[in-house]
């Protein structure tokens, strides 16, 4: 079903009002009801369509898994043990790309056991081993615990680092284990690329408020790198609610696919286009601006948003924000207000004959998450809905 026609049906259609005879009124409240019964039908048997976008790495993924946690059954153990491989393939991909870049910044090992495990790695062919056997166990536990290591991964903002690679080996002694079946938590931290677009649908129970009953949500994931985003026009069709996601950790770090670019410019130029984008224009957009625990790890070590955007130090002379406490807070704040700022900015709508200078009228909502954490999600979620089942019920002229 069109976006717009779902949003807009039925305006007309008004509650009794006083001025109207008791007659009248009786007449009018059996077809209001009778209408709110059809467009509740009309709700639960077409679903409503979400498409998750945002650059790569921004946690798409990670809300995909979170909606099979949360509505469907979450994993089975042969899904789990499925997802053994990646995890694998994770850990490998991380401590393999920490002792590269010792010599390319410079940084030694802290001793000639660790020399020895970095050989080890390095030697290896570029995947990950099938089984942990027990000399690459060592070798990565040396690794880890080495305090070269870690100055490498303190320094992880300058090269391309998995964001769950502290994770992963932190887990590894549990995980390396000969009878290990991945976590729940594991599974969100895994990370695997997304290259084609896949689908899931789920039912909710709608609140009473809204009409009870229940109905059906259809959850678009796509690749979020350069190279993949010419796939999402294809999901375009029908969709309801955008779900844009914008890691507020990664504004001291660059592309993988572009070295010279930092990836909150190229998030934020990307909202921009998904904002003004003419086939999107009657979906709802929803903003997760997500990884705020990563981004609050990163301030307490001493990294700062102002020596990447240089603009921050004026945004934090303005008068106190409520909710801004700390560094965190107006980090956190002052991206949101990027996001704002390009929502009100007048743009180009091209139509047949002429192109005009426009500003949208629509709303933006803005959530902070952890997409990883099932909690915050679960909360988050359960506004998103409401907020889309309501707007439905309100473009029907009904409430
Ligand atoms: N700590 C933390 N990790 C997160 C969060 N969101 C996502 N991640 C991790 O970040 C990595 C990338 O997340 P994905 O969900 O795969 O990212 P994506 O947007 O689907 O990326 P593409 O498929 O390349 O477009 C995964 O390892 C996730 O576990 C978060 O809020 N906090
Ligand atoms: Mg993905």
């Amino acid at each position: 079903m069109n976006a717009h026609l779902f949003f807009g049906p039925l305006r007309w259609l008004r509650q009794p009002s006083a001025k109207q005879s008791t007659a009248q009124k009786e007449e009018l409240q059996v077809v209001h009801n009778h209408m709110i019964k059809d467009m509740q039908k009309r709700f639960s048997d077409s679903p409503v369509k979400i498409l998750l976008l945002g650059t790569a790495e921004s946690g798409k993924t990670t809300i995909f898994k979170q909606m099979r946690i949360l509505h469907i059954n979450g994993f089975t153990d042969d899904e789990r043990r499925d997802r053994i491989p990646e995890i694998y393939q994770n850990i490998h991909d991380s401590i393999h790309q920490l002792v590269l870049q010792m010599s390319l910044l410079g940084l030694d090992f802290g001793s000639c056991t660790s020399e020895r495990s970095a050989d080890y790695i390095l030697s290896l062919p570029g995947g990950a081993p099938e089984y942990m056997n027990e000399e690459y166990c060592d070798h990565v536990m040396t690794l880890w615990n080495d305090v070269g290591i870690r100055a490498c991964y303190d320094r992880s903002n300058e090269f391309p680092l998995l964001d769950s690679a502290k994770y992963f080996l932190d887990n590894f002694v549990r995980i390396s284990d000969c009878e290990y079946i991945p976590s729940t938590e594991d599974i969100l931290h895994s990370r695997k690329i997304t290259t084609g677009i896949s689908q899931i649908t789920f039912r909710v129970p709608v609140p009473k408020s809204l009409g009870g009953g229940e109905q059906e949500f259809r959850m678009y994931d796509v690749g979020g790198q350069r190279d993949q985003r010419n796939k999402w026009i294809q999901v375009f069709e029908g969709i309801q609610a955008v779900l844009f996601l914008v890691s507020c950790s990664e504004f001291d770090q660059n592309l993988r696919e572009d070295p010279n670019q930092n990836r909150l410019e190229e998030a934020l130029k990307l909202f921009r286009r998904v904002w003004q984008n003419r086939f999107l224009a009657s979906a709802g957009l929803i903003v997760f601006i997500n990884k705020y625990d990563i981004m609050e790890r990163k301030i307490r070590a001493g990294k700062h948003i102002v020596d990447y955007f240089p603009e921050y130090e004026e945004f934090c002379k303005r008068p106190q924000q409520d909710n801004c406490f700390d560094e965190c807070d107006w980090t956190k704040m002052f991206i949101k207000q990027k996001l704002v700022d390009i929502t009100q900015e007048p743009f180009k709508r091209h139509s047949r004959n002429n192109s005009d200078l426009i500003t949208s009228e629509r709303e933006c909502y803005y959530h902070f998450t952890v997409a990883t954490d099932t909690r915050c999600i679960r909360e988050v979620f359960s506004d998103v809905q409401k907020m889309i089942l309501s707007e439905n019920m309100a473009g029907s002229g009904l409430f």
